[in-house]
């Protein structure tokens, strides 16, 4: 391997085109919906179950994302646009966390200890105007997601570029993931490339294909 293959970004893997198939299918079925909505400080939500391995969800690609090449563009609707590239990521200043992950596949994954970014610091670094709504997520496979501002600038969102004290691997995200951790995990974007800050919602991969807007897993908001 040369020095420009070493620092190429490179897409492995196919579509699964059966597999998202079936969680449309899922979707139109209004499968694993258990009818009850529990109150958040009831840890684990209606119709989870607890894990302790990591399962790896994608729609069968998993971009080989070098840090050298690896750039994260915020934009839209905000005062400072900026494109960070890894050493600018790491200036920023660096926060730990141990947060929850929920799948609308039914897994969820407690006490998870993250590093990375708060996505406080990312809205003072860009300043979206006042008339912002909504963010939209983009990644290096394509796949998109979105959400509300308020969602998105909750407390507990970060950029996040390691988990358990080690980098996130390729198939969980690395080198960086978004963390939503109050909402369904298709929200949280794995290889993250653009953030952008809108004033109108524009749906991303599962939200047109049957998943829930909000996504809220104690209100079983799986689809829509
Ligand atoms: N870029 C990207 N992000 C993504 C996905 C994806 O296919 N591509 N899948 C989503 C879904 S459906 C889930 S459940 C989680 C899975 O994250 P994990 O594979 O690290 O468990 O990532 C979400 N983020
Ligand atoms: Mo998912």
């Amino acid at each position: 391997m040369d020095e420009t293959d070493k620092d190429r970004i490179s897409i492995l893997g196919q579509i699964k085109e059966k597999l998202i198939g079936r969680k449309q299918d899922w979707a139109r079925e209004g499968r694993l919906l258990t009818g009850a909505a529990a109150n958040p400080a009831q840890r684990l939500p209606p119709g989870q179950r607890e894990v302790t391995d990591w399962p790896v969800l994608d729609l069968g690609i998993q971009p080989e994302v070098p840090r050298s090449a690896w750039r994260l563009a915020i934009d839209g609707a905000v005062e400072n646009p900026v494109t960070l590239d890894w050493d600018a990521l790491m200036a920023l200043p660096q926060q730990d966390s141990v947060l929850d992950m929920h799948c609308v596949t039914q897994w969820s994954r407690f006490d998870n200890h993250w590093q990375g970014v708060s996505i406080r610091t990312i809205v003072d670094l860009v300043r979206p105007k006042p008339t912002v709504t909504h963010v939209l997520f983009e990644s290096y496979d394509d796949y998109t997601t979105n959400l509300r501002l308020e969602q998105f600038a909750a407390e507990d969102c970060f950029l996040v570029h390691t988990w358990e004290g080690k980098p996130i691997p390729r198939q969980h995200g690395g080198p960086l993931r978004v963390l939503v951790p109050r909402y369904y995990l298709w929200k949280s974007a794995k290889w993250v490339r653009r953030i952008s800050f809108a004033e109108a919602d524009r749906q991303g991969f599962w939200e047109t294909r049957g998943y829930n807007n909000n996504a809220d897993p104690w209100l079983e908001e799986r689809y829509s």
